[in-house]
């Protein structure tokens, strides 16, 4: 009989997974994980070591209950404009579909955005012939407000490539600001009706500190990285995001979508493995931080698994920083 998932252990541990996007569905927990391989291929700071091919969805009905794995619900081969690399994803639903959001680096080597659609949450996922247009770099998260209005934040450093987007188009050259200069921010650009297509030309987002300064490249704990994440509590809208080089999750606070966001703090300290990437969900009235580490492979970077905990706020809405625990 399978057992229920504890707090801070793998959700499963038959296959690596990673990058664990959590929403509520149908009343069940549904979490759209990357799925990484079990390879001994190159390892660099392009990301190469990252050589996923495929997606399976997880799912709990609720956290007294064992985390099922419903299979592979897409797979690159069915891509047509993607070639390798499929990294973190993220789902959404509107329209009585359900959208699964997904990064790969197309036949030329440069990172896209990609959906396929599905009318069940647990897939199997029918990709669009191509990306989306205007999308680039990865780690695509996507929120539906209560308005109905939906937004995609995405982009990543180093393997993510979005340094190389600084003018506007692909530059294979382009580099990150010096370190007295303004960080990058992660993207931002509204979804059509469709949820297929772009309303807008992709804008940064700027991530602030309580003074209203941006926060600065060379402030490793604080700058964003990669693996953007944004809920909504009580009227305020929280970017979440990996610091990379310095591992942590850290967070920033508005009252609009689009920001700017005020830095406020630490999520989780940095977990087993170089990597870590996050979502925030609310169920029954808790909210809960769902991450990956790497202790399932004793610490390999490239083999991960996806574990939750609970994540409380402090009554000024600020978020308890969670110390990890391997
Ligand atoms: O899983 C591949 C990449 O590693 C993700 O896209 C990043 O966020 C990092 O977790």
């Amino acid at each position: 009989m399978m057992k229920k998932v504890k707090p801070n252990i793998p959700l499963v541990d038959h296959i690596y997974t990673a990058d664990p996007s959590a929403h509520v569905f149908e009343g069940k927990i549904y979490i759209y994980p990357s799925h990484d391989l079990d390879h001994d291929g190159p390892s660099n700071d392009n990301g190469d070591q990252y050589a996923m091919e495929d997606y399976h969805v997880l799912s709990m009905d609720d956290f007294d209950s064992p985390c099922v794995d419903h299979g592979e619900v897409l797979h690159i081969k069915d891509v047509p404009w993607a070639k390798q690399q499929m990294w973190a994803p993220d789902a959404a639903f509107k329209n009585n579909t359900y959208y699964l959001y997904f990064p790969a680096k197309d036949h030329d080597g440069i990172f896209r955005i990609g959906a396929a659609t599905s009318s069940n949450p647990a897939g199997p996922f029918i990709p669009q012939e191509n990306y989306i247009q205007g999308s680039f770099s990865m780690d695509p998260a996507v929120l539906v407000d209560e308005d109905d209005r939906a937004y995609m934040y995405f982009g990543g450093l180093w393997g993510g490539q979005l340094e190389k987007w600084q003018t506007g188009s692909y530059d294979p050259n382009g580099e990150g600001p010096a370190i007295t200069e303004p960080a990058l921010g992660p993207m931002f650009a509204e979804l059509d009706d469709d949820m297929l297509s772009f309303k807008e030309n992709p804008k940064e987002i700027s991530i602030i500190d309580e003074d209203g300064n941006p926060i600065l490249a060379g402030d490793e704990e604080k700058r964003f990285f990669e693996g953007p994440w944004v809920h909504k509590y009580n009227g305020n809208y929280y970017l979440s995001y990996s610091t990379g080089t310095t591992h942590l999750l850290a967070y920033a606070m508005s009252k609009n979508p689009q920001g700017p966001f005020v830095y406020k703090g630490t999520i989780l300290t940095p977990v087993l493995g170089w990597t870590t990437h996050h979502s925030i969900v609310e169920f029954n009235d808790k909210w809960y931080l769902f991450y990956h580490d790497a202790s399932l492979s004793g610490g390999v970077n490239h083999k991960r698994s996806v574990k939750y905990t609970e994540l409380k706020y402090n009554e000024d809405g600020t978020i308890q920083t969670i110390e990890y625990e391997s």
